[in-house]
């Protein structure tokens, strides 16, 4: 049984086994949450998506997968660098969401990681709405069958908890 919990706050201050980046397909950093994360979790963290997209992901990695490295000066021991999808309103593409975390676990589970901390992927930059983001989330963290023992979702803002309250109360 994973344990679910939520709080507000700046996920570059969570400690966690390993702290999820909602990045893009470049791994080469951005904005939002992704643009945090690389500042607070210094050079290493860069350095060390260089050298995967050199040596694994010369194409970019994918919408829906995701990928581990050091968390740098985090307190954590691994940054999982998924993509979530851009919302469009023609195109459903909740699956492409639900798999964000469905495949970041996998990657924790792999690592042997305990403990996750997520953002709200895609809830920023990326345009999807927040309650909509918040179910598929916490819809798929419940359903998923993995070894970590607890997931924290730490929402930025007062809305978002609000949204992620809604699906776990
Ligand atoms: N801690 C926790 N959540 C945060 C933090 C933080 N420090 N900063 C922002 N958020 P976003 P996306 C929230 O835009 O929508 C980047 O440029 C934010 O309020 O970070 O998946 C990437 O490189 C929102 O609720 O990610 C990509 O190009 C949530 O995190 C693109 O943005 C996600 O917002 C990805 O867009």
């Amino acid at each position: 049984m994973t344990t679910i919990k939520f709080v507000q706050g700046d996920i570059t201050r969570q400690t966690a086994d390993a702290i999820v980046n909602a990045a893009n397909s470049s791994l080469l950093g951005g904005g939002g949450v992704d643009g945090a994360i690389l500042r607070r979790g210094g050079p290493a963290i860069l350095e060390a998506c260089r050298k995967l997209r050199a040596s694994h992901y010369g194409k970019g990695l994918r919408t829906g997968q995701a990928v581990a490295t050091t968390a740098g000066e985090l307190d954590a021991q691994w940054v999982i660098h998924t993509v979530g999808p851009v919302h469009s309103r023609e195109e459903d593409r909740s699956d492409q969401l639900a798999s964000c975390y469905r495949e970041s676990l996998r990657v924790a589970d792999e690592l042997g990681a305990r403990t996750v901390a997520f953002p709200a992927v895609s809830a920023g930059i990326y345009g999807w709405p927040m309650d909509d983001a918040a179910r598929i989330a916490v819809a798929t963290v419940r359903a998923a069958q993995t070894s970590v023992e607890e997931v924290t979702f730490v929402l930025f803002d007062e809305a978002a908890y609000e949204a992620f309250g809604r699906q776990l109360r």
